[in-house]
């Protein structure tokens, strides 16, 4: 994954500084003499740099310091050659990286902040793994507790007991994400672990769920894989997450983990650049192909009513397009699809006329792919919208081939229309404009006294097309 990779991958980056002609009497002038050169050796070093580098967050330190280095053990000789006291050193290190990202290799925690040693310990972090090409150490920051606060790059929130179940309980739990460096644009949040109990048949999130301050949608249920930014304009920035869990739940466990990413929109590394999310998305896909659901997905009780938000897929100047498909349904499983209404009065078809059969009556009965104005549905409005989205498997050179609109089941021309589980042929984007989707729900919900069928959610792959769209 691109996301992952770029913290396993990253090397912060660090200099070395060679200062000359300090003088170090004894075995703790090293650091001392340090502290006294900090001030003048920072603002000399910020000077290479753009304004906006003057607010991130940086670590120093001597070489040798938590490594067990002495000053002999640098120069090589024998401490005996020479008396300890009055000996100059004439040249010493200074590792200078930047407080930013860095990977575990822990699956539970793959990410944390690259700090020294004693920052990690006075910061109250933990160390995993190093980085800063072993330098630093890469520390973790959980937060699990009735109401906690954080500002750092990486961070966890967390059940407590993660990553075993917690305990029932009828509590709200806090973290407050302060944003401080004005670097930061945006704030990811990747629901690395969350399984608690799910919304009701109408989609109403009950016993246990997930608020995320600046973001509309209510979590629960089975949210794991999935994320969403938080937009950052202003500074400070707070940001509250609330896992609230009821007391009519005192039978259910929960579980949860949060990693809460702060991603500096002024980094020189290239792939913290790339996780910058384009204004106005919620979601932000950054590898060439996945798979996009909606939230709080089960397969069988609805999504939540009112919901807007646009989720976005990376495209590189290299991409051309892009297609949105059906996955599969999985007659095993079982987990119905559907966006609005299961089943649609018409059809997602194109070209002229209706299709074979369908110009009156009935049709097969089993149309359950919508598209275009059939989804404008005064009784059950629901779609993803694809603005320049063109129905595959048909004519792409009329007109009639582009829709904006899709509900029902499938995706897409409706090719393959047995119930259950359709599969439509998909959808293409090959415009010039961003790769998004739109997500539109009204606040009307399925009935309850039956199984629900509509409104049960989306599950779609797509996949980037690089070179030259035909
Ligand atoms: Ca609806």
């Amino acid at each position: 994954m691109r996301f992952n990779q770029y913290f396993s991958d990253m090397r912060a980056w660090c200099c070395i500084l060679l200062v000359l002609g300090v003088e170090a009497r004894d075995g703790g002038v090293l650091t001392r003499n340090i502290d006294g050169l900090f001030g003048g050796f920072r603002e000399k070093t910020f000077s290479r740099f753009s304004r906006k580098d003057r607010n991130s967050r940086f670590s120093s330190k001597p070489l040798g310091e938590n490594f067990g280095f002495t000053r002999n053990d640098r120069g090589g000789r024998d401490s005996s050659d020479e008396p300890r006291s009055g000996r100059f050193l004439n040249i010493f290190n200074i590792i200078k990286f930047a407080n930013t990202g860095c990977g575990t290799g822990n699956s539970s925690s793959p990410n944390g902040t690259c700090y020294t040693s004693w920052e990690c310990s006075a910061r109250g972090g933990e160390e995993q793994g190093s980085c800063a090409s072993g330098f630093g150490r890469c520390c973790v920051f959980t937060n699990s507790e009735l109401r906690s606060t954080v500002d750092e790059p990486v961070s966890y929130f967390r059940n407590p007991g993660f990553p075993a179940n917690s305990s029932p309980e009828a509590n709200t739990r806090t973290l407050t994400v302060q944003v401080t460096d004005t670097n930061v644009c945006q704030v990811r949040i990747d629901f690395d672990k969350f399984v608690n109990s799910p919304q009701n048949r109408v989609g109403v999130c009950e016993e246990q769920y997930l608020t995320i301050q600046g973001v509309e949608n209510i979590f629960c249920g089975n949210n794991t894989g999935q994320h969403v930014y938080v937009h950052v304009d202003s500074y400070p920035a707070s940001i509250d997450l609330e896992f609230t869990s009821t007391s009519a739940m005192a039978a259910s466990t929960f579980l949860f983990s949060l990693r809460v990413t702060q991603i500096d929109c002024y980094s020189k590394d290239e792939s913290m650049r790339q996780l910058q999310a384009p204004k106005g998305c919620l979601q932000y896909f950054t590898e060439p192909a996945g798979t996009i659901q909606s939230f709080n997905y089960d397969g069988m009780n609805a999504y939540s009513p009112n919901q807007d938000y646009t989720i976005c897929v990376k495209k590189e100047t290299k991409d051309c397009g892009i297609k949105y498909m059906n996955p599969e349904y999985n007659s095993t499983l079982k987990m119905k699809r559907s966006v609005g209404k299961e089943k649609v009065q018409v059809a997602c078809s194109s070209g002229a006329g209706s299709g074979t059969g369908s110009g009156t009556g009935t049709g097969t009965g089993t149309t359950a792919s919508g598209c275009g104005d059939t989804c404008l549905d005064p009784t059950n409005g629901d779609w993803i919208a694809i603005p320049m989205g063109q129905l595959e498997s048909s004519d792409t050179s009329v007109p009639s081939s582009y829709r904006s609109f899709y509900c029902g089941q499938g995706l897409g021309v409706d090719t393959n229309s047995t119930q259950p589980g359709v599969n439509g042929k998909g959808v293409r984007d090959f415009s010039g404009g961003p790769f998004q989707l739109w997500f539109h729900a009204d606040g009307k919900t399925p009935l309850t006294d039956t199984t629900v069928a509509d409104d049960t959610g989306f599950l779609i792959s797509y996949a980037v097309q690089a070179g030259k769209c035909l």
